[in-house]
């Protein structure tokens, strides 16, 4: 978990170079402070299991794919990436690990997930469906529709809301009625968990129970973690949140990286030479990435028909 975790932060600070210097284009949406959400739900999963994204889909990608080199080769957009370098930061997608993609609509994979998870209990195949999206996209209708349904027919699926309390650069208070979200489940009949997403063993826990459940055709579950979005909506560009805010969460106190090393070194899981060793082997990994990805070739316009394409076979 230590090490996905950090893998994650790492991929992305080296995205935001790598953005700065015009290697990566387009938009990209950083996920660096939210790395226990993605992690410790994604270690509750088999391979199979699905999971829906968002617009800010790296974090996912890497926890549920682990995939590094794909995954940097897509926002390159190089014909080896996971969507054949045409998806790029938004549309990363893997049909052959469950994960099915980022998207650019905001709530848009509410929908898919509910659809995901109809499929798999239709099939009875006991995969269960994680649906990742945050608390501007739980005011989207599309969460009454799929909770509605979920409830109805016990789907094996998890909503998995990453309160991080911005909409973009709107503040949580700002746009949604009242502070918690997941009690919005209780009128469809639903249970429903809140859980601190700064605290990978607590994401963890809660999402294993909702899975173990859903496994057990006992339906759906709403969880909502409380975490924090360290770094700007999107690109580089600073969205005026107040600086001591900032810092803030990126201490020792908050932030999830820091708070679960330090927890490993207290309990004696993990000693400072294997810590180094864990940053030893990302930055290790990265490298090789960045060297992928910088030495995979475009893709070939061909490649963009859907005869022409075999990325998604
Ligand atoms: C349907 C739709 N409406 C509006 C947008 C523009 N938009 C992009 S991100 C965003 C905010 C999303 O907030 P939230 O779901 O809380 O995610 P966060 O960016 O905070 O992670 C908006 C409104 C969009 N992409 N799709």
């Amino acid at each position: 978990m230590l090490r996905r975790m950090v893998t994650i932060r790492r991929f992305e600070e080296e995205v935001k170079r790598l953005y700065r210097a015009g290697e990566i284009t387009g938009a990209i949406h950083l996920y660096i402070g939210q790395e226990a959400v993605a992690v410790g739900a994604c270690a509750a999963l088999r391979d199979d299991d699905v999971v829906t994204s968002t617009h800010r889909p790296h974090g996912h990608c890497i926890a549920k794919v682990w995939d590094l080199k794909r995954t940097m080769a897509e926002m390159m957009g190089r014909a080896t990436g996971l969507s054949g370098g045409f998806g790029g930061s938004m549309h990363q997608f893997c049909r052959a690990k469950g994960f099915l993609g980022g998207n650019g609509i905001v709530g848009g994979g509410i929908g898919i997930a509910a659809g995901a998870a109809f499929a798999a209990q239709y099939r009875g195949t006991s995969q269960v469906t994680v649906c990742f999206f945050s608390d501007g996209a739980s005011n989207q209708g599309v969460l009454q529709e799929c909770l509605n349904v979920a409830a109805l027919w016990s789907l094996p699926l998890i909503l998995l809301c990453e309160n991080n309390r911005y909409a973009a650069t709107t503040p949580v208070g700002k746009s949604t009625s009242r502070a918690d979200i997941a009690p919005r489940a209780e009128p469809f009949g639903l249970p429903w968990a809140i859980c601190d997403g700064n605290d990978v063993l607590d994401v963890h826990r809660a999402v294993a129970a909702a899975v173990a459940r859903a496994r057990r055709g006992r339906g759906a579950t709403f969880i909502e973690a409380k975490t924090y979005r360290a770094e700007p909506h999107c690109g580089i560009i600073a969205d005026g949140r107040d600086p001591a805010e900032l810092a803030a969460w990126r201490s020792p106190t908050h932030d999830p990286i820091l708070r679960f090393e330090s927890r490993l070194l207290e309990d004696g899981i993990l000693s400072a030479e294997g810590l180094q060793a864990v940053h030893e082997a990302v930055e290790a990994d990265l490298r090789e990435a960045v060297e992928f990805a910088r030495r995979s070739p475009w893709p070939a316009l061909a490649a963009a028909s859907r005869e022409g394409s075999a990325v998604h076979a």
